[in-house]
């Protein structure tokens, strides 16, 4: 049946005669499994136009569609495991969890095939699933995706559109990149500039160096408080957690552009500054001041309050590539190091980190970082994205910190998918969905207690050169698909794998990527934009 991600067992009866669904299903949806019997209403309901009536409770046992909770499956399957049946009584759903439970309706949409993905019936189409069974769970509890809407901005639709995408993988992390030098896209009420500026960028000086779109127009855009509140609880109705970064003290010239007194008032005249207009690292930092963190407490506390801690454990600080040359180049820097005692430039970013750890710590969360916030000594209680390769990774899980790997060499999926002409914009090492299909989260240099370390894995869209959806959807799928299956399935490492297997399944998968309109990289071209 095509399933991808690829499910722990399945036992599909595809030769025999299959569960015929009649026009007017009934749904039977036990105790706690209200959210998913909603999902199953809004989504397969707008593909098939079912309403799924809620069954009577003397013909429960009977409806076409019955949703449970098993706590019990839990034991085999892991908190988020489920169980399919399929029988000549109709389709029974059945989640460890109500996670489990939702990532079942996203099986059970698979396996009613490539249309069930559609948002209007095709006229006459009828519905059927084969007899059988199926017994799920994933591998890891971390696998996520990284949007960059920082330096493209990506309206509000898209990103609700994309957790759905997120979902129907299986995927349940969303890592939304909120802040970088090119823009600031999170409303602060009490900082309005960082969006009243921040949010908006003038058209490049830079000429046409990395894409023709880059520099043609202006760019800008923000989500407001409720346009953030309404992503997390949209993406929480999916099982899908949202991690926010606000990116310190690097990568922060929209916020400087917005509050000068942020930056390194002694070395660079910052009111002066705008919204970085090229892409790459500024060397406009953060000013490692009390009065700097006081702001960006402010920022967090704001932040927490739209991402409570039920989908939003972690929240992301940053820490990657912080040019230091402003700091050694300011006598009020290098005062701070005195004062503070902290080893040189790198204990200057370690402190800013180090900062933030304890202070989420005290508000029930966990702070995340990229590698960097390796270099300096490693806050305590931090986890870590292991961006630069595998070697922070290896090296933060073997203390005893967590860990997310989204090696750039493997899960980058801004950089190019094929060597040819027509790729859009040939940036990075070229990785194809085969490689994407080879990446394993856990390095064979882990301890097993150091692996356990190891929450799971992200791949990472950063979008300098993405400036339309169309543009990212080609980027990300159908390598995504690959990466869905590396976090859930338990892929037979000695096998080589199983990339046959997967290549042959795509095929089907790639007729649900269209019945979803996602503008997917076709296996020979042409380009969906050209
Ligand atoms: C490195 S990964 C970055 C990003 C860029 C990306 C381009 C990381 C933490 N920093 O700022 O967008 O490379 O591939």
């Amino acid at each position: 049946m095509d399933l991808i991600p690829l499910p722990r067992n399945a036992a599909l009866r595809e030769d025999a005669a299959p569960y015929a669904f009649g026009p007017e299903p009934v749904l039977d949806a036990g105790p706690g499994t209200g959210g998913t019997a909603r999902w199953l209403r809004r989504e397969l309901g707008a593909a098939t136009g079912w309403g799924l009536p809620q069954a009577r409770p003397e013909a429960a046992g009977e409806a076409d569609i019955r949703l449970r909770l098993d706590p019990r499956l839990g034991a085999d399957l892991g908190p988020e495991g489920y169980r399919i049946g399929i029988d000549g009584s109709g389709v029974e759903l059945a989640g460890a969890s109500a996670a489990g439970l939702f990532w079942a309706a996203q099986t059970l949409r698979q396996l009613l095939g490539a249309d069930a993905h559609r948002k209007a019936p095709l006229p006459g189409r009828v519905w059927s699933l084969p007899h059988g069974s199926v017994e799920d769970g994933p591998r890891f509890g971390w696998r996520g995706m990284m949007l960059d809407v920082a330096r493209h901005f990506m309206p509000k639709d898209g990103v609700l559109r994309y957790i759905d995408l997120l979902a129907a993988h299986k995927l349940n992390v969303l890592h939304l990149h909120l802040t970088d030098d090119q823009g600031w896209r999170i409303e602060i009420k009490r900082h309005p500039r960082l969006t009243e500026v921040g949010a908006w960028r003038p058209r490049s000086r830079w000429g046409h160096r990395a894409s023709p779109l880059w520099n043609e127009t202006p760019h800008g855009g923000f989500y407001t408080q409720d346009d953030i509140r309404e992503i997390v609880a949209y993406a929480a109705e999916r099982h899908v957690r949202v991690v926010p970064e606000i990116d310190v003290p690097g990568h922060s010239q929209a916020a400087i552009a917005a509050y000068p007194e942020l930056g390194n008032t002694d070395v660079v005249d910052t009111a002066a500054l705008g919204v970085w207009d090229d892409w790459g690292v500024s060397e406009n930092v953060l000013a490692p001041t009390e009065d700097v963190l006081r702001f960006y407490e402010g920022v967090f506390e704001e932040l927490l309050e739209l991402f409570p801690v039920e989908v939003s454990p972690f929240v992301h600080v940053g820490g990657d590539e912080c040019p230091k040359a402003q700091w050694r180049a300011s006598a009020a820097a290098q005062e701070r190091i005195r004062e503070l005692g902290v080893a040189g430039e790198d204990g200057l970013q370690s402190w800013f980190i180090r900062h933030f750890d304890t202070w989420l710590a005290a508000r029930g969360r966990r702070l995340i970082g990229w590698d960097e916030i390796l270099e300096g000594g490693l806050a305590p209680g931090a986890a870590v994205s292991s961006w630069r390769g595998y070697a922070g990774g290896i090296a933060a899980a073997g203390a005893g910190h967590d860990v997310v790997m989204c090696p750039e060499q493997q899960v980058y999926l801004d950089h190019r998918q094929a060597d040819g002409p027509d790729e859009p914009v040939p940036i990075g090492y070229v990785r194809s969905l085969e490689d994407v299909y080879r990446f394993e989260p856990v390095p064979p240099q882990l301890s097993p207690e150091a692996a356990v370390h190891v929450l799971g894995a992200q791949a990472n869209v950063w979008t300098e050169v993405m400036e339309n959806q169309g543009r990212v959807d080609y980027q990300v799928f159908p390598r995504l698909a690959a990466f869905a299956e590396v976090v859930w399935s338990r892929l037979p490492e000695s096998a080589g794998r199983d990339w046959d297997g997967f290549e042959e399944r795509m095929a089907g998968h790639r007729a649900r990527l269209d019945a979803l309109g996602v503008d997917h990289r076709p296996p020979g071209g042409p380009l969906p934009w050209q």
